[in-house]
């Protein structure tokens, strides 16, 4: 029986952008099904009851939740195309631990760039940059994170780039001076296709943190 499988997604989602290139990387043939977050479908409730996020994967009729579980399932089943995970256990640990850290530390203090208040703007921007500062030392010589070739760290990371041009606007400042290397990495990785085909429009993402920003009543 060929497999069916369904992603529950929001185009602009940075976690459902590292799903989208695994399924590209590994050549998986998926429906793509647009969610409203704003007014959540039944699908999505029922796929996802405890967190009602996307992304939600579905493999013949079956839902995995959170973003870093479903990329590693999609790395387990379809295993014998390009491995995304690295074999060896250690460099396997050292790439969750980046994938961690971005979650529960960058992605957090990124936020506070387009949430803060007037007053503490420069303080946010110098605690995003001093992230990515961290990033751009593990990142070190090597043109990917992962060494020579993109790889798990890259694909997890790399849709954090879209969000970039709404950064720069709402924290008044340039991500690409503050860290070159770290926007010369993303650029190198947009070259990819599995990476470009599979990324929001810039555009779009700022226009969704100007939304955002009303419904909170910041703007
Ligand atoms: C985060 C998913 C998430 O925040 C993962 O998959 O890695 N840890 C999870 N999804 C957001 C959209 S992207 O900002 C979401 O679905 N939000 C809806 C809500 O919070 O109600």
């Amino acid at each position: 029986m060929a497999d069916e499988v369904v992603l529950l997604d929001t185009d602009v989602s940075m976690f459902g952008m590292r799903v989208r290139i695994a399924l590209a990387d590994k050549g998986i043939q998926y429906e793509y099904k647009e969610q409203d977050l704003m007014n959540k479908a039944p699908l999505l409730l029922q796929m996802n009851p405890i967190h009602k996020k996307v992304p939600v994967l579905i493999h013949n009729g079956k839902p995995i939740c959170e973003s870093l579980i479903i990329v590693e399932y999609i790395d387990e089943v379809w295993k014998d195309k390009s491995p995304l995970m690295p074999s060896d256990p250690y460099r396997r640990a050292h790439a969750r631990f980046w994938a961690d850290y971005f979650d529960k530390k960058v992605y957090d203090t990124g936020r506070k760039i387009w949430t803060c208040k007037v007053e503490e703007q420069e303080a946010a921007n110098k605690e995003f940059i001093e992230c990515l500062k961290v990033l751009e030392g593990e990142l070190g010589d090597k043109p990917y994170f992962d060494g020579e070739n993109f790889g798990f760290v890259d694909m997890f990371l790399i849709p954090y780039y879209t969000w970039f041009p709404a950064y720069d606007k709402f924290g008044n400042f340039s991500i690409e001076a503050e860290c070159p290397k770290f926007v010369a990495w993303a650029k190198k990785c947009m070259q990819k296709e599995s990476v470009s085909k599979s990324l929001a429009d810039p555009d779009k993402v700022y226009d969704f943190v100007v939304m955002l920003r009303q419904r909170r009543g910041i703007a």
